[in-house]
């Protein structure tokens, strides 16, 4: 955490002169980076970032076709990017990122609110005055022979009441590339904020520095709409749409103002006859939520659809009694990694062509290649470090957090409604995380409240080497809710109040394992049998039974016919085993009293009402 009365670094004079150009500057022909926007509020901070980080030029970004390629070809005449094979990955390129900086650093992510209680028990804390001299100062001529670029995008369809307005200022090309990816940039940003300098829109300043992981800060102003990002090139620290806005400061505004921000995947389900359901999914990272958002029914579904509307945030609002949500993203950021056609169909098809990689392996044939990729690996490749590579090292070929940046047009499950304005209407809303034990394949809370208790107490094994460690992730919005914890929970509690047609809530648990140590579920598209559960509990005719935790089916309830799956084995993952919910209820009670009494009674009593079911 930055510290109160921290000296700003001492040697950042020293530092800064001989700062190794990393982007250096480009120069657009007449008709390119000239769209300046008329906004006063948005000229007057462009002004002042560049007055503070003294670029070579300014580039005013349009979101064109004609732009987009100019720096393309620039980023390869710098080898920001490496251009792939042509045939086999059409309009496709490669990017490394630095060694040093692979994924979002939490450690360096700060919230700073004036005070530290707004900010709660999860986040860093930090003090905004401090904070932006400290911040100030590194950006001082942090820019200098480079090309300043200033981003405009919107955040949700073109025309829903949701949608927002945001700027990023940025060093990096590869920034840039991927923000056209990831949002609906240029133009249609400065014709949705007009010409009102007092209109809401989020600024966010981006600097690579010198990419040190000593200089890398990640901080966020939530009363000023602002966040400024330094020392870092990688995805979420940097495409400042996404966790930074979309989230954290999302989540911030969202509470002000009466709607919901949330780290969820948006899917729809659609029966042959034509019914249609969406749900919205939150899991921890690396649970499987683009899987899930790119579900293909198995054969046994014959004639069900699942379309994906987003794969990783949600932006709700309420209207007549019941929450509609929009995909505020525009492309989405997947983890490479276990991508194949037999673990996610939709996702390869959609990452076949017009496609940013980061961090994977590039073959001698100029495509990409990852572990778990269908066929045999190559016997010769580059590694993401970009130093040679062949099957018979213990080093993997593409990063563990190899990411892919690809337009949501290109998933050929892709919604048709998800340009829709209004959204669309939520039926149910699930959580999850990866449990090996306690947590049944599925079950449904009792009431609103009693599923924002499933949410805030979720929890997901860890990665880390502990086997059987266990964190909690409240809604999967840990790394992301830009405000107190507490107050995140009350605001859930609220908005229940005010849903005369809430969606139901569920949790779900894929992972669970049995004696032998084995994953009891298949998993993947299998996972159909229990979204058609779902629904069915959303059309009021799915058979359930009353347990301790929430209504679980019983075998016979779920659509089982045709699966690989004995008998004992669907009875282990619907059990309830009394011993391990004991733990459970301590491990959740531990977690309420570590957030230092900001947990609403209403969740308390949840907490005890649970463990009165467990008496009866
Ligand atoms: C992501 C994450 O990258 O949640 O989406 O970490
Ligand atoms: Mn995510």
């Amino acid at each position: 955490m930055i510290q109160r009365g921290e000296p700003v670094h001492s040697c950042l004079n020293g530092h800064l002169r001989f700062m190794k150009n990393v982007a250096p500057a480009i120069f657009p022909p007449n008709g390119i980076g000239d769209t300046k926007p008329t906004n006063q509020a948005v000229l007057d901070w462009v002004h002042e970032i560049a007055k503070l980080t003294k670029p070579e030029n300014i580039f005013w970004c349009d979101g064109s076709e004609r732009e987009n390629e100019f720096l393309i070809a620039e980023s390869l005449k710098q080898n920001v990017l490496i251009k792939l094979n042509e045939k086999r990955v059409p309009r496709s390129y490669l990017h490394r990122s630095n060694p040093n900086d692979v994924a979002r650093v939490e450690k360096v992510t700060f919230i700073c609110t004036p005070t530290k209680e707004e900010a709660g028990p999860t986040n860093n804390w930090s003090e905004p005055a401090e904070t932006y001299s400290k911040l100030y100062g590194l950006l001082n001529g942090a820019m200098r022979g480079r090309t300043m670029f200033v981003v405009p995008y919107i955040m949700g369809p073109p025309d829903s009441p949701l949608t927002k307005v945001g700027f990023e200022i940025t060093d990096s090309k590869y920034v840039v590339l991927s923000m056209r990816i990831m949002t609906r940039m240029g133009k249609i940003a400065l014709n949705r904020l007009g010409n009102d300098p007092k209109a809401e829109w989020n600024r966010g300043v981006h600097s690579l520095l010198d990419v040190d992981p000593d200089r890398r800060f990640i901080c966020h102003f939530p009363q000023d709409n602002t966040i400024i990002s330094v020392g870092s090139g990688y995805g979420g620290n940097v495409l400042l749409s996404k966790k930074c806005f979309a989230l954290r400061i999302g989540s911030y505004l969202a509470r002000k103002q009466g709607w919901m921000a949330e780290h969820m995947l948006i899917l729809g389900v659609e029966s042959p006859e034509g019914k249609k359901h969406y749900v919205a999914a939150a899991f921890p990272s690396a649970c499987g939520k683009t899987n899930f958002a790119m579900l293909i029914p198995p054969a046994h579904f014959d004639g069900w659809k699942v379309t994906t509307v987003g794969d990783d945030i949600a932006w709700m609002e309420i209207r007549d009694g019941r929450l509609f949500a929009v995909n505020p993203e525009n492309g989405y950021f997947g983890v490479v990694p276990g991508t194949s056609y037999k673990s996610n169909p939709n996702a390869m098809n959609s990452i076949e062509h017009d496609t940013l990689y980061t961090n994977v392996a590039l073959t001698d044939d100029g495509d990409v290649w990852w572990e778990g990729k269908d066929g045999p690996p190559p016997k010769h490749a580059i590694d993401w470090r970009g130093n040679d590579w062949t099957p018979d090292l213990k080093e993997k070929a593409a990063h563990p957090n190899s990411r892919f940046a690809t337009p949501m047009r290109n998933n050929p499950a892709l919604d048709p409604d998800v340009e829709k304005g209004e959204g669309v209407p939520i039926s149910a809303i699930i959580f999850g995380g990866r449990r090996g034990d306690t947590v049944p394949l599925v079950y449904e809370a009792f009431d609103w409240t009693h599923g924002v208790y499933l949410g805030a107490t979720m929890a997901s094994e860890t990665t880390a080497a502990a086997a059987g460690a266990v964190g909690r992730d409240p809604m999967a919005m840990l790394p992301f809710c830009g405000y107190n914890i507490g107050d995140y929970f009350r605001h859930w509690i609220d908005i229940g109040k005010l849903l005369t047609n809430p969606p139901l809530i569920f949790n779900v648990n894929w992972f669970r394992k049995g004696a032998n140590g084995k994953f009891l579920w298949p998993g993947f598209g299998e996972n159909m049998r229990v979204l058609k559960w779902i629904i069915d509990r959303c059309e009021q005719n799915g058979g359930a039974v009353k347990s301790p935790v929430g209504w679980l089916p019983t075998p016979h309830d779920l659509d089982l016919d045709g699966l690989d799956v004995d008998h004992t084995s669907v009875a282990e993952l619907l059990g309830i085993d009394h011993e391990e919910w004991q733990k459970e209820l301590a491990a959740h009670k531990t977690f309420f009293d570590s957030l230092g009494g900001v947990v609403p009674e209403e969740l308390q009593e949840q907490c005890e009402a649970l463990a009165e079911r467990f008496k009866e």
